[in-house]
């Protein structure tokens, strides 16, 4: 049985119970202990600090985890990145009181920076031969360069807010990080077996965001102009209706172009589409 080692609160948790739950493995609610059984997958799911995934995985205690690739690369422990999950976006920034004047990473030669990345930024230091002291501190760093315990910091950004209400300004980003699938480098074969499961769901999931699942009448001579718009993934499926002359196709559009490719079909002659949700898409 495989263990999969998840958040157990905070911004990743809510994401990677849905993602878990979209391919199939669902964890009853209110039965949520640290470590539950799954009732439809051969996987166990355990909870722990974001801080504690990385070694967790890399000593076996869990076979994988979902965690931000923030927490994997400061940890530096030996574990596998076997996909990025899509969410969980957000970079590691160092930001400087807004009126100071940045132009290089040379700025920060000599000069304070607190974080709680400190093996992160001592990398990105050091590839710059930079020499700056590192202040690690666990939380509210922003506020540090505003009571004077530093003149940099070095942190996470997600929308900004955080540092324009604190007086400071992003100059460098130096990881753009989001939540990744890591795994124990030493997966016995039924454990690999096990993963590649759950990686063909994972997949199938992931195909299916931003997809839609669209419906329209049409006359049949306006079928190869209709296709000639249309992407398909292999080609769209046409239905004869009952009404002689017409058909019924069905294809899967990005939602990115979706308004796009309604008007033209429109234009040709669709009438009565319908536009579905799609939840997965296995090829
Ligand atoms: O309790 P535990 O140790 O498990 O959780 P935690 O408090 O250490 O982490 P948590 O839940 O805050 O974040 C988990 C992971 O989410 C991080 O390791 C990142 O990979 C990812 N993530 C994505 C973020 C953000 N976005 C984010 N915005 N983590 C933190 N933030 C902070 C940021 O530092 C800032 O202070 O949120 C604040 C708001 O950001 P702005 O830029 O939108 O204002
Ligand atoms: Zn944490």
């Amino acid at each position: 049985m495989l263990r999969i080692a998840i958040q157990a609160k905070g911004r990743l948790n809510e994401e990677s119970i849905a993602l878990l739950a979209e391919a199939g493995i669902t964890v009853e609610e209110g039965k949520r202990k640290l470590l539950t059984r799954s009732q439809d997958f051969d996987i166990e799911v355990l909870y722990l600090r974001d801080d504690d995934i990385p070694q967790a995985v890399a000593m076996g205690v869990a076979d994988l985890g979902i965690v931000g690739l923030n927490e994997v690369q400061e940890k530096e422990q030996p574990v596998e990145i076997v996909h990025s999950l899509g969410f969980g976006k957000c970079r590691l920034s160092i930001a400087l009181p807004k009126e100071q004047n940045y132009t290089s990473p040379r700025f920060l030669e000599g000069k304070r920076v607190a974080t709680s990345y400190p093996v992160i930024l001592k990398n990105f230091l050091d590839k710059e031969k930079v020499s700056a002291e590192i202040h690690e501190i666990a939380g509210s760093v922003e506020i540090a360069p505003l009571v004077g315990m530093a003149d940099a910091i070095f942190d996470i950004v997600s929308s900004g807010a955080t540092l324009i209400t604190n007086g400071l300004r992003e100059v460098e980003t130096v990881l753009a990080s989001e939540a990744v699938l890591i795994a124990t480098p030493s997966l016995s074969e039924e454990k690999k077996r096990s993963l590649d499961q759950l990686m063909f769901r994972f997949e199938a999931v992931e195909r299916s965001r931003g997809m839609k699942y669209v419906l329209m009448n049409l006359p049949d001579e306006k079928i190869a102009e209709a296709t000639a718009i249309l992407p398909g993934m292999k080609s769209p499926t046409l239905l004869p209706l009952a009404m002689k002359g017409w058909s019924s196709l069905h294809v899967v559009i990005n939602e990115k172009v979706l308004w796009q490719k309604i008007e033209q079909l429109k234009a040709i002659g669709a009438e009565d589409i319908l536009v579905l949700s799609l939840e997965k898409m296995i090829l």
